[in-house]
């Protein structure tokens, strides 16, 4: 059976996409910071789908967490085929002359150095397998800028940018990189934006149907279920209420 890690599992597009890959078969190593949720998709999920989790609570900006978590993973759960570097967040939403620059270091620390050090400890194990896949977890905010985005823009840019030099430098192990960049979406996502706020987190999504964890999740899944021939190198994808980072039509 393939085993596919999944970085973020605890929410939103992780937890969906845990979903998706277990109704195919796949086992699965779960990560995130809320045991309790791990622990709780593990047993859940084992149940419906007869498959095997391994939950593994870290964060993922804490680098001697991550190698420590990743490197002593059981020998039967070395072959990684598939990773997806998930685990990701906005924090605040302000003028960048007004904004916390603690904020700044975590959304730096979590999108760009946290999938850099998971990605580092799981590659050894991808590249004595013989190839892999690759799935990074980018934004529409990666791929244009919006007022008050700043740094969580500026983020998913290096996203998208270690994308690209990944799927050039890893071509010699036969490791495919897909970067997936979604726009807005319901998930928690704003809710941890605006530091536990229902009525700010709410009014995102007023107006108009934005993406759901399930359709992200769908679409992770069609990437990673493609012959070992093809590659999705780069997508795109947002409501049809939206049609780039800044311009959504509500009604
Ligand atoms: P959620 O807030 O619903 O889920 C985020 C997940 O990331 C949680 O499982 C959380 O787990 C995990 N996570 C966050 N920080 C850390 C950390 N320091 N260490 C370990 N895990 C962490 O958000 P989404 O599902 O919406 O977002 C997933 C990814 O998609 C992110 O990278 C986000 O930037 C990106 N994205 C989201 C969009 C949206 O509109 N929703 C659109 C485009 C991209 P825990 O708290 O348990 O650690
Ligand atoms: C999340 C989408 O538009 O809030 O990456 O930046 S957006």
């Amino acid at each position: 059976m393939s085993i596919a890690l999944i970085t973020g599992a605890t929410a939103g597009f992780g937890k969906a996409s845990a979903e998706k890959f277990a109704s195919n078969g796949l086992n699965l190593i779960l990560t995130g910071r809320r045991k309790e949720r791990l622990e709780e998709l593990k047993v859940q999920l084992e149940k419906q789908y007869g498959i095997s989790c391994l939950p593994l609570c870290f964060d993922v900006r804490d680098k001697s967490a991550v190698n420590d978590a990743i490197g002593n993973i059981p020998a039967e759960w070395q072959g990684i085929d598939i990773l997806v570097n998930n685990a990701g967040l906005a924090l605040g939403r302000d003028y960048f002359d007004e904004a916390d620059m603690d904020d700044w270091d975590i959304m730096i620390d979590t999108n760009l150095k946290g999938l850099l050090y998971v990605t580092r400890a799981a590659l050894p194990f991808m590249i004595k397998k013989g190839g892999g896949h690759i799935i990074n977890l980018g934004s529409i905010a990666g791929k244009e800028v919006y007022e008050k985005g700043n740094v969580y823009c500026a983020s998913k840019h290096a996203v998208d940018a270690i994308s690209k030099s990944m799927r050039i430098d890893l071509l010699r192990h036969g490791i495919k990189v897909t970067a997936i960049h979604p726009g807005a979406a319901e998930t928690e996502f704003s809710l941890v934006r605006f530091k536990g706020d229902p009525d700010k987190a709410g009014a995102v999504y007023e107006g108009y149907e934005p993406l759901s964890a399930a359709d992200i999740a769908d679409t992770i899944w069609y990437c990673a279920s493609l012959p070992k021939h093809v590659c999705i190198n780069d997508l795109v994808i947002t409501c049809t209420a939206q049609a780039n980072s800044f311009l959504t039509f509500r009604k």
